[in-house]
């Protein structure tokens, strides 16, 4: 809660006693509060709009806002916001961590080592993948993947992408990076990476078929929203073997984790921390807290998301 420290003086904060408020003190507050944060994990409910009858303005503490009826808010008359600046370079960050765990199989080995049945030592019993040289497809060239660009391009990869709108000449040359179709970037990929929002377009965007159209040897990387990819499917590629690994920080029904997943040692799991670090978390507050100050000052005037 550091990060809210300014707003004290000309707000009165209700900050949660966990990490979110709870159902006893949502009851307390909703018909009086001005403003939410509201947070990914915790859909803030149209009913529970309906209720705050004196609510102006959801600052939503993330990029993807998913967890919000965003139409539905603009019809009330609220503003609803998102955090891009500060989650961009964590979570892409995130992103290339699991790329490197699941080609290296950092966490299989990782896995290994300290089980009762220990590692197979020998260089040649525990061949990866090098992805130096690697095409990396990254599908959502928004700012968290133009962030993981750059880290690719310093591994020494290619890049390609796919995305709603061509990115600018002169940014297309800084990653020496070409836009594709889904089609072309599925079939030529080394590594997918997910780094779309989740809409109705991009919901279940990859499927059976998708997995099936990439190489067998090639890799998917989810630190965008779960349900970008069809779960189940997933797990059957994994376990047919039409992909060969995944790196997932996201999952269809956070925060449980399918077991199939959990027991398969060629997907690399984290339990969505792509912003989880000290310095985001404080950031994001800081963050929010200004938007929070210039939207009732009338001064905001970028991260309205409606
Ligand atoms: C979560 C995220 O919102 O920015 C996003 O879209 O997924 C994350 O930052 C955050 O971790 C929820 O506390």
């Amino acid at each position: 809660s550091d990060g809210f420290d300014s707003l004290s003086d000309q707000f009165q904060v209700i900050i949660p006693k966990g990490d979110a408020m709870s159902e006893k003190e949502i009851e307390e507050h909703i018909e009086t509060v001005d403003a939410i944060v509201s947070v990914f994990g915790h859909a803030l409910s149209n009913q529970l709009i309906d209720r705050a009858k004196k609510l102006k303005l959801i600052a939503n503490f993330g990029v993807g806002y998913d967890n919000i009826d965003i139409d539905y808010a603009r019809k009330k008359g609220i503003t609803v916001t998102n955090t891009p600046d500060p989650v961009t370079e964590p979570t892409a960050e995130l992103a290339m961590g699991l790329m490197v765990a699941a080609a290296r199989q950092i966490g299989k080995m990782n896995n290994q080592l300290r089980s009762p049945e220990g590692v197979q030592t020998g260089v040649m019993k525990n061949l990866s993948t090098t992805l130096y040289g690697k095409t990396l497809g990254i599908i959502g060239m928004g700012a968290i993947g133009q962030a993981l660009a750059r880290r690719a391009l310093a591994f020494g990869m290619h890049i390609v992408y796919h995305n709603r709108k061509q990115l600018s000449p002169d940014i297309e040359e800084e990653y020496q990076a070409t836009k594709v179709s889904l089609e072309v970037l599925l079939k030529s990929a080394d590594v997918v990476s997910l780094n779309t929002p989740l809409t109705p377009e991009t919901h279940h965007l990859m499927g059976a078929a998708q997995f099936k159209a990439m190489k067998n040897t090639a890799i998917v990387i989810n630190t965008a929203r779960g349900s970008v990819i069809n779960e189940p499917e997933l797990i059957a590629a994994l376990k047919n073997k039409e992909i060969a690994g995944a790196g997932l920080d996201v999952y269809e029904n956070e925060p449980h984790i399918p077991k199939e997943l959990l027991a398969m040692d060629n997907a690399v799991l984290t339990p969505h921390v792509g912003t989880a670090t000290q310095e985001t978390r404080e950031e994001m507050s800081r963050f929010i807290s200004d938007i929070i100050d210039q939207f009732f000052l009338g001064t905001l005037k970028k991260y309205i998301v409606n």
